[in-house]
């Protein structure tokens, strides 16, 4: 194994290469069972934006991310591509690259709604000029879905597992939908949802596709979702609490309630397989970074204290990929700082779900 550089075209074991690509994997995407999909999306953030370079981030920090996984002894050959799709664009003279277009709309969206956002937290009511840009944001915001979902569907027809890297939590909708719609008829996806927020709230600011209401938005308009599991949770609003408890589809395994629970001797290890217990054969994963403890992301968006180590997410993902089959997969809310921390943090979660994705938990 440690002899194959040649045959790889690449050193596992070496320094990374920058080259624009997660890991510094230069392999065509046909080679790849995983391959990421960069969508710079932020839009719609509440609280501080940034999210929209996360991508970017992640892959100059995944260029140094060991690549060996002590339970998969084969994780060094593991091919992982970079969506590279490009659309035709014939304002702008020919194709382009789907994430500079997408970076391009978020620009002008991003501004209009910060005056939207600014109006409403004055407690006005928008004007007419401000209705119009809620709509602009909002067609973007749907714009967005449907490149990521395309995107995500091509790669599900060649058999392949795409793993979408926000941006802002909205960017999930396309990739779900790509997922549930890739199921044999009768079969229903689970959504496995780490997060600080529940994210059920029916618009949020005033847009439709909120990153606060996303899993509000698959549960309601997309077909085939069995169940959303909710782990980490820990602020949201009565009508949310409302929608948990009253929607039987949602299992919310809350932070205080993990942290009780392990106050008072349960096991991690059984925690987590009652949580993978509330999902059904086929399971998306959506996460949302600021599920983690926020020493591990400080730069997110909304970032609330409690939640989950970084092992202890580690654990759940192989836990669940042992057990299920991985359906897709994201990474949302990772946004830059001052240094490559959050965007450290990200790349590594980011090398875990895609490789326990393809092979499961793997065996010691
Ligand atoms: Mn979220």
């Amino acid at each position: 194994m440690a002899d194959n550089k040649e045959e790889l075209g690449f050193d596992p074991s070496g320094v990374g290469i920058a080259n624009g690509r997660y890991f510094g994997m230069p392999f065509p995407n046909d080679e790849c069972p995983v391959v990421l999909v960069s969508v710079p999306w932020d839009a719609t953030v509440s609280y501080s934006d940034g999210t929209s370079g996360g991508p970017e981030a992640m892959i100059n920090a995944s260029i140094q991310v060991d690549l060996y996984d002590e339970h998969l002894p084969s994780s060094p050959e593991f091919k992982i591509g970079t969506d590279e799709t490009e659309i035709d664009m014939e304002q702008e003279g020919g194709r382009i690259k789907v994430y500079d277009y997408i970076k391009a709309i978020n620009g002008e969206a991003r501004t209009k709604a910060c005056r939207i956002i600014d109006c409403l937290s004055e407690g006005k009511d928008l004007d007419k000029e401000l209705r119009q840009m809620q709509e602009d944001v909002n067609q973007a915001s749907a714009a967005v879905n449907y490149l990521t979902e395309q995107i995500c569907a091509g790669y599900l027809r060649q058999g392949k597992i795409p793993g979408v890297v926000g941006g802002e939590h909205s960017v999930t909708f396309g990739a779900v939908k790509a997922a549930a719609e890739s199921l044999p008829e009768g079969r229903k996806l689970g959504v496995l949802q780490f997060d600080a927020h529940a994210d059920l709230r029916n618009a949020y600011e005033g847009f439709e596709h909120s990153h606060a209401s996303i899993m509000f938005n698959i549960l309601s308009k997309i077909n085939n979702i069995g169940h959303l599991t909710q782990v980490g949770i820990r602020d949201f609003c009565f009508d949310e609490h409302d929608t948990i408890k009253r929607e039987g589809r949602i299992s919310a395994f809350t932070d205080s309630g993990i942290g009780e629970a392990l106050a008072e001797g349960k096991t991690w290890k059984s925690i987590c397989q009652e949580i993978v217990d509330t999902l059904p054969e086929d399971v998306y994963i959506s996460f949302d970074i600021d599920g983690l403890d926020p020493s591990l992301c400080p730069n997110t968006g909304t970032p609330v204290p409690g939640g989950l180590g970084f092992q202890q997410a580690v654990y759940l993902l192989r836990m669940v990929a042992s057990q299920r089959r991985i359906a897709g997969f994201d990474l949302c809310e990772v946004a830059p700082g001052e240094n490559e921390w959050d965007a450290n943090v990200g790349a590594r979660l980011l090398h875990k779900m895609a490789l326990f994705a393809c092979f499961g938990g793997g065996d010691k």
